[in-house]
Formats: C-alpha cells, sequence, structure tokens
C-alpha cells in the first residue's frame, strides 16, 4: 500500500502529522467565503477583458442564491448544469452549492439522448443550459414546474434565505461516468470530498493567492470544475477564464495577465508543441497534465522547451485528484507519482489500482448494484477500497498506469464507452454487428473506432457520424471505420474488444 503523502507537503504543513487538517474548513463553500471575507478586493475571475473581484462574485453568488431560493426549490434539490465557461455561469453554480443544491455538470456537446438521461434519472428540479435546443429538450422531459434557465439566471431577485448551510456530509454535486462497466451513474460528491482532493492539490502544488491561473478547461468536467475553478476560489487566486483551447490564445494570456499556471489535457499540450511555440510556457511555474496518459516523449518536449518538467496528475470522477508527481523532487515522465495527501493507493492482485481516502465518493446515485461492484472489502478489516478499473505498477514508491481493465477510451480527455457508441450503431442499415475500439492516436490519445461486419457497402466514417448526430455527441462518433468479417469471440460468444487492432485485422475472419 502506498501513503507516502508527506512527499508532496511542506515541512510546517499540519497535515504531516494530521491528515484531517485538509478537511479543517468543514466544506468548500466555507474555505471559499472565507477567502473572499479576508480579501475582498482580490482579482478573481478575469472574463471578457475585465476583472471580477473576490467581492463582486461572491455577492454575484449571494444573489444567485437569492434567485433559486425564490424559484421554490430546496436544499437537496438536482440542478443540472450545462454551460460553457463564463463567471455568470459559475455564480449560478456556487450560488447553487451555497443555497444547499446538488449541482448535475454535463457536457454541453449532449444531445437530447444523454441529457434526458441525466436530467431523469437525478429528477431534476432546475436546469441551467445555454443552447436554445438543450432548453426544448430539458423541458420536455423536467416535471411540470421545473426551472430552466440561461446563466445568466434570468430570475426574480429576493432572499437568499439561511446561506452556506451545508455540512461536511451533504451532497454537492452528482456527476455522471459510467464508472467500470454499464450505463452513465451518477458519482454523488460531498462537500468534504470536494474539500479533501481540492486541499490536497493546493498545498502539493504550493498553490497560493498569488498564482494565477489560465483556465482553458471545460468548466463542467472535474479537471476544469475541481481542480481548475474550485481550487483557484479555495487558494484565494485568480483565474483567466477562456471559452475554449487554442495553443495562441492560451499563450496571449500568459503574456498578458503573467499567469503563474496552466492545467491541460494532453491534448492540449500536444497541440502546443505542434504549434512551436511550447516554449513560451517557460514564463509559467507549472503546468499540470491530466485526465489521460500523458506520452513520456510529449513530456520530454514540454519539459525541455520550457526548462521545467509537466507535473502529471491522475484523477478520476468518482475520487477527484488521486496521485500526482511532486512539486519538488523528480516528475518523473510515465508514472503518475505519489498518493495525494490523505489517499491511500493499493494495487489488487490482479494490477487493478484500488484508492481509499477522503476524496473518495461512496457511491453512486440510486444504484446499490453499482456501489457493491465498484467497491472491495479490505482483506484486513480495514474499510472498503474503490476499484478504478485502471491497471497499474509500483516502483520507487511511484505509480504508473499501465492500461485500463475497463472498457473506456479517452479521446482528448473525454472518456467514452464503447458499449453506448455500438448501441446506436447497431441500428445503422447494413451493419450486421459492430464493437467500438480506440486507436492509438498522438494527438487524440486515443481515436474512436468502429469495426463493422456489413450486409453490402462499408459506410464511411462521415456517414456513420452523421447517422450518430443527435444521439451521441460529437466526441463519442467514430472517426474510423474497418470492416471486418466477423468479430473476435471468447468461448461465451462475447466480442472481444481487445482483439480488435489493424494488426490484428488481417487475421479476423
Ligand atoms: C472535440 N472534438 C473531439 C474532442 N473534442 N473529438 C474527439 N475527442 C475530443 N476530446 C470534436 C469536435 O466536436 C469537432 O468535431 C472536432 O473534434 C474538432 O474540434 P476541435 O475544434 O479541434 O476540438 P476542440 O474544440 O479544440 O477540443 C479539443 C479539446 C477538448 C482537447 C480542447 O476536447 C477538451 O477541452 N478536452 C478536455 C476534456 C476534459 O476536460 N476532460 C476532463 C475530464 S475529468 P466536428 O465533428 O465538428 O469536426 C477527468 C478526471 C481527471 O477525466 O482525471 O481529470
Ligand atoms: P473520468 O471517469 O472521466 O473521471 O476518467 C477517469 C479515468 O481517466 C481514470 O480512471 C484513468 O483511466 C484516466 N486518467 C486520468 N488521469 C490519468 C493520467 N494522468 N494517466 C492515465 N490515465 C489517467
Amino acid at each position: 500500500m502506498l501513503t507516502s503523502w508527506t512527499n508532496h507537503l511542506e515541512n510546517d504543513d499540519p497535515a504531516r502529522s494530521d491528515v484531517s487538517d485538509l478537511t479543517r474548513a468543514g466544506t468548500l463553500v466555507a474555505a471559499w467565503t472565507q477567502r473572499w471575507a479576508a480579501a475582498g478586493d482580490a482579482p478573481l475571475w478575469h472574463e471578457g477583458g475585465r476583472w471580477w473581484s473576490a467581492a463582486e462574485f461572491e455577492e454575484a453568488t449571494r444573489r444567485a442564491a437569492g434567485r433559486w431560493h425564490t424559484a421554490g426549490l430546496v436544499p437537496g434539490d438536482r440542478v443540472l448544469w450545462s454551460t460553457s465557461s463564463s463567471v455568470a455561469s459559475l455564480a449560478a453554480h456556487v450560488g447553487a452549492l451555497r443555497a444547499g443544491l446538488v449541482v448535475v455538470p454535463a457536457n454541453t456537446s449532449y444531445g437530447d439522448r444523454e441529457l434526458a438521461h441525466i436530467v431523469t434519472d437525478v429528477e431534476a428540479s432546475a436546469a441551467v443550459v445555454e443552447r436554445p435546443d438543450q432548453e426544448a429538450w430539458v423541458r420536455s422531459v423536467m416535471p411540470e414546474g421545473g426551472v430552466v434557465v440561461g446563466p445568466d439566471l434570468d430570475l426574480p431577485d429576493g432572499d437568499p434565505g439561511e446561506l452556506d448551510d451545508v455540512g461536511p456530509d451533504d451532497p454537492a454535486l452528482i456527476c455522471f461516468t459510467s464508472g467500470t462497466t454499464g450505463a452513465p451513474k451518477g458519482a454523488v460528491l460531498r462537500h468534504r470530498n470536494l474539500l479533501a482532493s481540492v486541499e490536497a492539490v493546493r498545498r502539493a502544488w504550493r498553490w497560493t493567492a498569488d498564482d494565477r491561473l489560465i483556465h482553458a478547461l471545460p468548466i463542467f468536467h472535474a479537471h476544469g470544475l475541481v481542480v481548475g475553478a474550485y481550487g483557484t476560489m479555495a487558494a484565494g487566486g485568480s483565474a483567466v477564464l477562456l471559452s475554449g483551447f487554442d495553443p495562441g490564445s492560451v499563450l496571449a494570456a500568459v503574456k498578458d495577465h503573467r499567469a503563474s499556471l496552466f492545467f491541460g489535457v494532453p491534448t492540449m499540450f500536444h497541440r502546443m508543441a505542434k504549434s512551436g511555440r511550447a516554449s513560451e510556457l517557460a514564463d509559467l511555474r507549472l503546468c499540470v497534465s491530466g485526465s489521460a496518459p500523458l506520452p513520456a516523449a510529449l513530456h520530454e518536449i514540454i519539459s525541455s522547451s520550457t526548462g521545467r518538467a509537466v507535473l502529471e496528475r491522475y484523477g478520476m470522477t468518482e475520487t477527484l485528484m488521486n496521485t500526482s508527481t511532486p512539486y519538488v523532487g523528480e516528475r518523473r515522465a510515465g508514472t503518475v507519482g505519489f498518493p495525494l495527501p490523505g489517499v491511500d493507493v493499493a494495487l489488487a492482485d490482479s494490477g487493478e489500482v484500488l484508492l481509499r481516502g477522503p476524496n473518495v465518493f461512496d457511491g453512486y446515485w440510486r444504484r446499490p448494484g453499482a456501489d457493491a461492484e465498484a467497491f472491495v472489502d479490505d482483506p484486513d478489516g480495514g474499510g472498503r477500497w474503490f476499484a478504478t478499473g485502471d491497471l497499474g505498477e509500483i516502483n520507487d514508491g511511484m505509480l504508473t498506469i499501465r492500461g485500463r481493465a475497463k472498457e473506456l477510451i479517452i479521446s482528448g480527455g473525454y472518456n467514452v464507452y464503447p458499449a453506448e457508441v455500438e448501441d446506436v450503431l447497431a441500428a445503422y442499415p447494413g451493419i450486421a454487428e459492430v464493437a467500438v475500439t480506440g486507436t492509438p492516436s498522438d494527438e487524440w490519445g486515443e481515436i474512436v473506432t468502429a469495426w463493422v461486419v456489413v450486409d453490402g457497402a462499408v459506410p464511411t466514417a462521415e456517414e456513420l457520424r452523421t447517422f450518430c448526430a443527435g444521439n451521441l455527441a460529437p466526441f463519442k462518433q467514430p472517426r474510423l471505420v474497418r470492416s471486418v468479417e466477423a468479430l473476435p469471440r471468447n468461448a461465451l460468444g462475447k466480442v472481444v474488444r481487445a482483439r480488435l487492432s489493424d494488426e490484428a485485422r488481417d487475421g479476423l475472419s
């Protein structure tokens, strides 16, 4: 078992001797409001050519909480939240948390089928969406009286009622993921889970009020939301919000705003390297990569062009941040480093990575069956471990992710579950059988590939994408199509996706 947290902590950090110090503030909203009260004039968010101070943002979140309250929402109600990055949307989100509501983030590229599943599963009472078509779909699946608004929360103002009256055990987020198997399910993250993880990275990465993050990640996933946005607020630092990623805008923002931090997925670092301008990241004190494996060669390119090694961290929706290479010491390429403060890491006999700690969620939303599969009991009676579905190896106390036991494709940092794509493609006329895998790609990590057995002409990727539109977000749609005479199956008749690769294809009949 790995518990080498102290590799991450400064000598005088009280969490070295008492890890409960991480959750001392109780909840993230308490940690944030303490910062805002202490330094109201401090810049917090930059957007559209101007800075929002901490006090202005606090006021905006208070107003948002008042609007939620006046609209009839009560603590525990679920709010679907699917928007691009903006201060208004973050204020709506934080206002909801301050009012005790549970926020349910969703990718803005989801279509009606994907959104309807989430809205009905959590029985959302309200939704914040920004595309008019999404607004209509969401309305059609919400109960009578459901509130559907844009990020500006165009609702009557009112008294916010009791603010920040949430406790560590109250749910804050329900984040949808397919976990290791099955249909998308909501991981319930409590205030204490979020606080523990945010505090662990804040201390491990020496994140202070002087730091300025270039925030170009989407805010509807753990990386951009919890690490990027929540971390900025907990550190009392500031962030430049960009509405999307391109190397030129990131580098201009680094220069214009004298930034110190950039967090990205490997695809972003790949594009940065391709732009030939990666050396301009040298002005930052820290670049962090996560959400997908950072190839050692890309690590080397970025590190040698900036003169500072990229820090890599390993996370998951259900557990938030688990491990990272150290701020001080060797950031060994190809490894994801040491357990973050509070996190225990162990390997099962199968090599599967097991996790335990205050960051780890304690179950999916109304899915006892899935919970039973996701957790394993400690053989020594030391509580439950979350089984990640990732395969790991430990060398010199550092974890390396060697692969996945779960059937997951990661494209540009977004997760794609083969079964979901296969279900949609199976209805394509002329496709008799289909299996979906990830093909290695320098830019995307993996790209979605459909292996088809057809009666007649082989469809092009473009034709399949057109067919999927509306049912699958663009990042889940196939980029490559491979035709085979039959799919490889095991003795039980189950398709063995692992045997589908270009090298293996010639052997399939
Ligand atoms: C966009 N497209 C993708 C894609 N992103 N296709 C596959 N995989 C993706 N990730 C599609 C677009 O819809 C478009 O389709 C085409 O690709 C080209 O778009 P683009 O303009 O080149 O892409 P861009 O918008 O620049 O997006 C690339 C990206 C983005 C890397 C900036 O994917 C991104 O922000 N990824 C971050 C994901 C993330 O935050 N993951 C964290 C999950 S939390 P078409 O059909 O229009 O041509 C987690 C836990 C943890 O995993 O550890 O952090
Ligand atoms: P998600 O469920 O979207 O949170 O995705 C979590 C998964 O992303 C993990 O289970 C890993 O498979 C993968 N992942 C995240 N960070 C890394 C990393 N640094 N290296 C390898 N895989 C990663």
